[in-house]
């Protein structure tokens, strides 16, 4: 017998986290371009997102952030850390696999005709620093998820094609255990900014998955959206059980997507958050809808666990405070502050991936305890950097640093098969 549960596992945020204004199309990394970035701060944001979470009664894991500067990288374009043009140091130096959203699709064991849990690793093709994340996740899911009677861990979809992961994806299902529908939201054109995930690789992602026609939908991101700066679908839509939670400009063609979803699941709620009320703009400032929408315990109806900066928008609030004091299925409004993730265009539902699938089967080490999250803080106070600026990133001693703090992880969660 085995017990389905929705666990979210959160990308512990890495020493070497800054801002270079790496990302193209996301306006808070743009923004932030050369500030001073606390690492140290930012990862125990994060670990305080996961208590919290665990506070909720909710399932929790964590991945391990990947080894950075990634020097093999430089290697392959024929450099090294000391000798590279700064944006390519940059690059090899990002931490952006703590955002956990963009580390694979997932369609868990019900949806599949096979009845296994399969995870795609994305490419990330599209952003230079993102693009050489995989081999380092593709590692660690293998390890987190090898027991192979129930999960199939797949090679990221080849070149060109551009695959964020989770981020594009949403399912819908009457509850995390029974089967769903998987909906595939990819982009064509964002005007100034890239599209960055292609439907030949949702198609590809869906196929491999052995995904019948009848649980999959692919819908366009609508072209304002991605221009205004939603990068991914995560910044405009959210989905959790039978609830579909999406601002009315998300969807090109929304009319026909929330017809195809019903025809589907007839149960579906499809809570449509109009224009007038809160901007798009608002939207994507706020990351109001990048929160993690989840299903409490024992009847506790659906939180949304949202950046504190949904709080301080006043036309979000309003409209957030109103929504939960209707009779709708989300009843409770949690705020957290991942402020420091928040300035490279990372929320709370960036931070984490979804992976519906009994805890017994999945290893141990990557699921989170309080004890094991203290232990998790104290390697962070005592090891993080506490401060970058991207001007350091040439400084050895910062290196050392950083490879340093991440070896001390890895003891601590006993995965130094990481290592590298
Ligand atoms: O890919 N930011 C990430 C943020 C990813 C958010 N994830 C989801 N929406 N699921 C990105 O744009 C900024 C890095 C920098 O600028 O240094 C960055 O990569």
């Amino acid at each position: 017998m085995s017990a389905l549960i929705e666990i979210n596992f959160d990308g512990i945020i890495g020493p070497s986290h800054n801002y270079a204004g790496l990302s193209v199309g996301n306006i808070a990394s743009s923004t932030n371009a050369g500030a001073t970035a606390y690492p140290r701060e930012a990862a125990l944001q994060g670990i305080t997102k996961m208590r919290h979470n665990l506070g909720l009664g909710l399932a929790q894991g964590f991945f391990m952030p990947l080894d950075r500067p990634n020097a093999a990288w430089l290697e392959v374009l024929g450099t090294t850390v000391g000798d590279s043009e700064p944006h390519l140091r940059a690059a090899a130096f990002s931490a952006s696999s703590m955002w956990a959203a963009n580390a694979a699709t997932i369609s868990p064991a019900p949806d599949a005709p096979d009845g296994s849990c399969h995870l795609t690793v994305a490419n990330l093709q599209t952003m230079p620093h993102r693009s050489h994340e995989w081999p380092g996740t593709l590692a660690q899911l293998k390890l987190a998820f090898a027991d192979h009677d129930h999960f199939s861990v797949h090679a990221p979809v080849p070149s060109p094609f551009g695959d964020e992961g989770a981020a594009n994806h949403m399912r819908l299902c009457p509850s995390h255990d029974a089967a769903g529908i998987e909906i595939f939201v990819f982009g064509k054109s964002g005007g100034q900014f890239p599209a960055r995930q292609h439907i030949e690789a949702s198609r590809a992602v869906a196929r491999k998955h052995g995904l019948g026609q009848d649980r999959v939908i692919f819908a366009q991101q609508a072209e304002i959206a991605i221009a205004a700066g939603a990068f991914h679908n995560d910044v405009v839509a959210v989905a959790n059980e039978r609830v579909l939670f999406a601002h009315e400009q998300a969807f090109e063609k929304p009319n026909a997507l929330y017809n195809a979803i019903r025809n589907q699941l007839p149960d579906a709620e499809i809570i449509i958050v109009p224009a007038n009320k809160v901007s798009l703009d608002d939207a994507i400032r706020s990351y109001l809808f990048n929160a993690q929408l989840v299903t409490l315990p024992d009847d506790g109806g659906m939180a949304l666990i949202l950046p504190s900066e949904a709080r301080e928008n006043d036309a979000v609030w309003r409209y957030l405070t109103d929504l939960v004091a209707g009779n709708g299925p989300i009843r409770r409004l949690c705020p957290v502050d991942i402020r420091q993730s928040m300035a490279n265009g990372g929320g709370p539902a960036c931070l984490r991936l979804r992976v519906v699938a009994d805890p017994a089967f999945v290893d141990q080490r990557f699921l989170a305890t309080t004890e094991k999250l203290d232990a998790i803080a104290r390697i962070v106070t005592d090891h993080w950097p506490a401060a970058i600026n991207p001007d350091q990133l040439c400084d050895p001693e910062l290196t050392a640093a950083i490879g340093n703090a991440r070896d001390r992880l890895l003891q601590v969660c006993g995965l130094t098969e990481l290592d590298r």
